[in-house]
């Protein structure tokens, strides 16, 4: 059923519910001087080219591949449209490699084809902090779909992590493969009802006229939570203490240090959003929380061409309840003209989804680790790794 996936180090199905397997890598690394030397074999009228995100032309070329190709949704009404702020963003964290940027080119025109990434990140998994690669933006453009080209990719991406001595890896996806670590859903909150529904993102609910509906979500002008502002390079080293100790709940967290906080939490402009509480009293960060924005292309619609998305990211509430920190993030991302503020049911954002108005997506998005086996498949709400 699986012909590739069968061959790779990941939880096979047969084994789910097999207790006498071990948490932990599933094969041992191998020397490196037993990895191999050599980019895997292409077709004949491909070819591998390293992606350089520094180069603005390179980031375009990556850009319009994805805007054009890239996931779209089950009734193919929306497709992702990452900036190329975000590319940027995204591929370049604290110790990234330029050769885990991997491009597929025709040979005669030179034109980008496929693409795939990885970035480093230490990911803890119960109290294992594991080295591991996150792999993203796996792209075969449409013309060349159900050749084969995927796993090539896929084993050339995990070769070139290999060389870097680095043996296990996280990623996301909407097709069930072998074997998710958790599946989550999304939620959605109308910022824009009518937009949303305009575009055919949501429907007018049963006996719901519009102006019900834009009475129904509409938020207040401003955030409620007195200190409630956005986060400074000054706050780096107090949001780095606040998030480890939250995360240090959850059973997989990324095991992020104040460079990491300062690279995927300090705020950029249309590409992450990030705002905390600091007591007007004992000026102590005590919340936290963060969006970060993926707008999507509105395929055929005469009207609209763009949905504005933010995603929520790394939420932190000692203080402040959770749901009405929330509520204050909602209130800012409507503020900046986002149409749909999205959210995963990790870690804890069970406890605001409903009360907040969020609706249940149809989609799930399921959770790998490559090479390295966890005993059962975790909750949601255990999962403290969101991915881009
Ligand atoms: C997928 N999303 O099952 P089997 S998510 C992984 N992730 O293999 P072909 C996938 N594998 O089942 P196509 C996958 N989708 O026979 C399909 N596969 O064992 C598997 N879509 O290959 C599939 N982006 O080339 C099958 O399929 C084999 O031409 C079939 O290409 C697939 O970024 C794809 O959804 C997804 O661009 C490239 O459909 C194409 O269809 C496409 O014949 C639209 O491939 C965009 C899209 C995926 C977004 C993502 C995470 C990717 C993770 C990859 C796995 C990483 C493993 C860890 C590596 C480092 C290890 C270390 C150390
Ligand atoms: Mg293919």
């Amino acid at each position: 059923k699986h012909k590739f996936w069968e061959t790779q180090p990941v939880g096979q199905f047969k084994d789910i519910g097999d207790s006498s397997l071990p948490e932990g890598p599933i094969e041992p690394p191998t020397p490196l001087s037993e990895v191999k030397q050599e980019p895997y074999n292409l077709p004949s009228q491909y070819e591998w080219t390293t992606c350089d995100m520094d180069s603005e032309e390179t980031c375009t070329e990556v850009y319009n591949l994805l805007k054009n190709n890239y996931v779209e949704d089950d009734e193919n009404m929306f497709r992702f449209n990452y900036s190329k702020e975000f590319l940027r963003w995204a591929l370049r964290p604290p110790g990234y490699y330029r050769s885990w940027h991997i491009g597929v080119r025709a040979k005669t025109s030179k034109k980008l084809v496929a693409f795939i990434t990885g970035v480093p990140a230490r990911i803890r998994v119960r109290n294992e902090v594991v080295k591991m690669a996150e792999i993203n933006f796996l792209c075969v453009h449409k013309k060349l779909r159900s050749k084969r080209l995927a796993p090539v990719m896929i084993k050339e991406i995990t070769r070139r992590v290999h060389l870097e001595n680095i043996w296990q890896a996280a990623y996301t996806a909407g097709v069930v493969l072998p074997t998710p670590v958790t599946t989550c859903q999304y939620w959605h909150r109308s910022l824009n009802p009518k937009k949303l529904i305009d575009v055919g993102f949501s429907r007018l609910g049963a006996r719901m006229t519009m102006n019900r509906t834009i009475k129904l979500y509409k938020l207040a002008d401003s955030p409620a939570t007195p200190g409630f502002r956005k986060m400074e390079l000054c706050d780096v080293p107090a949001v780095t203490r606040l998030l480890r100790d939250y995360l240090s709940q959850c059973v997989v967290a990324p095991d992020f240090d104040e460079n990491d906080v300062e690279h995927w939490l300090l705020p950029t402009e249309d590409v992450v959003d990030s705002y905390l509480v600091e007591s007007p009293e004992t000026h102590e960060i005590t919340d936290f929380c963060s969006f970060y924005t993926l707008p999507s292309s509105i395929l055929g619609n005469q009207n609209y061409s763009t949905l504005k998305a933010a995603y929520s990211y790394y939420n932190v509430s000692t203080k402040t309840p959770l749901l009405q920190l929330m509520n204050d993030a909602l209130i800012v991302a409507k503020q900046k003209n986002f149409d749909v503020f999205n959210a995963l049911d990790v870690m804890y954002n069970e406890s605001f989804l409903k009360e907040l108005k969020f609706g249940p997506g149809d989609g799930q998005l399921h959770y790998y680790l490559y090479n390295y086996r966890t005993r059962n498949a975790l909750k949601a709400s255990e999962l403290g790794l969101v991915l881009l």
